[in-house]
């Protein structure tokens, strides 16, 4: 997401592979466009979107924004009114209770009283990255950048981009499923070595259970233990249903 010709597109184009329509005047996005981002062995799907300006939104963007798990916010610091354009950005997005929020969302929860909790029960928390497109058109890059941050009042962690892969892609961006709260699990069936190449991907605080429903739905409730691997105290400790999971966890489910 992102103002007018910030590059959203293109970077999309880029990740994804994608033919996303890039032109070189605001408004041609008008559809969400689908795409896929491998990042290790998960694949992200990574929509792109119309910009979002001042006097500019989408009216099913916040149905879209509720189904996503982060946000990325694209940015080209070489547009003269890019801090006017990220606030109306973010203040549009208010608006309609959408929240770009610097880290995963459990802590921002956390921070809020009770009457907040209640008022904001209906609201979309993203972990957001900012993302500064068309770095090559920037003299000083990390001085923008810094002036930027300060100016639109903008804390979110933060990468750049350009054209040429060697001056910096998200696609390498360290701690991106960290801060979506992503937990990989591997299966592995009894007597065989685990599934090592495709992951099921959870959530933080999802458990056990929520793994045999992934892999069987329907028997889910006759799950009888799993053996753990991983965030275990020892190899193959026997654990029940409600046991949470963790990042890179071999489960041996037992039915
Ligand atoms: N120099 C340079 N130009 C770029 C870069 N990324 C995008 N552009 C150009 O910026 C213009 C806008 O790119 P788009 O990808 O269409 O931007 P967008 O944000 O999708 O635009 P809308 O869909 O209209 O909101 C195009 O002319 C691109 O070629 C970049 O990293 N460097
Ligand atoms: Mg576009």
């Amino acid at each position: 997401m992102g103002p007018p010709n910030s590059g959203k597109s293109s970077l999309h184009a880029r990740l994804t592979g994608s033919h996303a329509a890039v032109g070189p005047y605001p408004f041609t996005t008008k559809h969400p466009l689908p795409g896929m981002l491998p990042h290790q062995d998960i694949h992200f799907q990574l929509v792109d979107l119309p910009p979002i300006s001042a006097d500019f939104l989408e009216p099913w963007m916040f149905n879209t924004l509720q189904n996503a798990h982060g946000a990325l916010l694209v940015m080209d610091l070489g547009d003269p009114d890019c801090v006017e354009h990220a606030t109306a950005v973010r203040s549009r997005l208010r608006e309609k209770r959408v929240h770009l929020l610097a880290g995963p969302v459990g802590a921002a929860l956390l921070a809020l009283s009770d009457d907040e909790a209640l008022e904001e029960t209906f609201a979309v928390r993203l972990p957001t990255l900012l993302v500064v497109t068309k770095v090559d058109l920037l003299e000083n890059a990390a001085a923008e950048i810094e002036a930027f941050r300060q100016l639109a009042e903008v804390e979110l962690p933060t990468l750049c981009c350009s054209p040429s892969p060697a001056r910096g892609s998200p696609r390498s961006a360290p701690g991106s499923s960290t801060m979506l709260g992503v937990v990989r699990v591997y299966t592995k069936v009894p007597g065989h070595a685990a599934e090592a190449t495709t992951p099921y991907t959870l959530h933080q605080h999802e458990t056990v259970l929520d793994v045999a429903r992934m892999v069987h739905r329907g028997r889910a409730a006759e799950l009888k233990f799993a053996r753990l691997w991983g965030s275990s105290e020892f190899d193959g400790q026997q654990v029940g249903a409600d046991h949470m999971v963790k990042d890179g966890d071999i489960v041996e489910l037992h039915w």
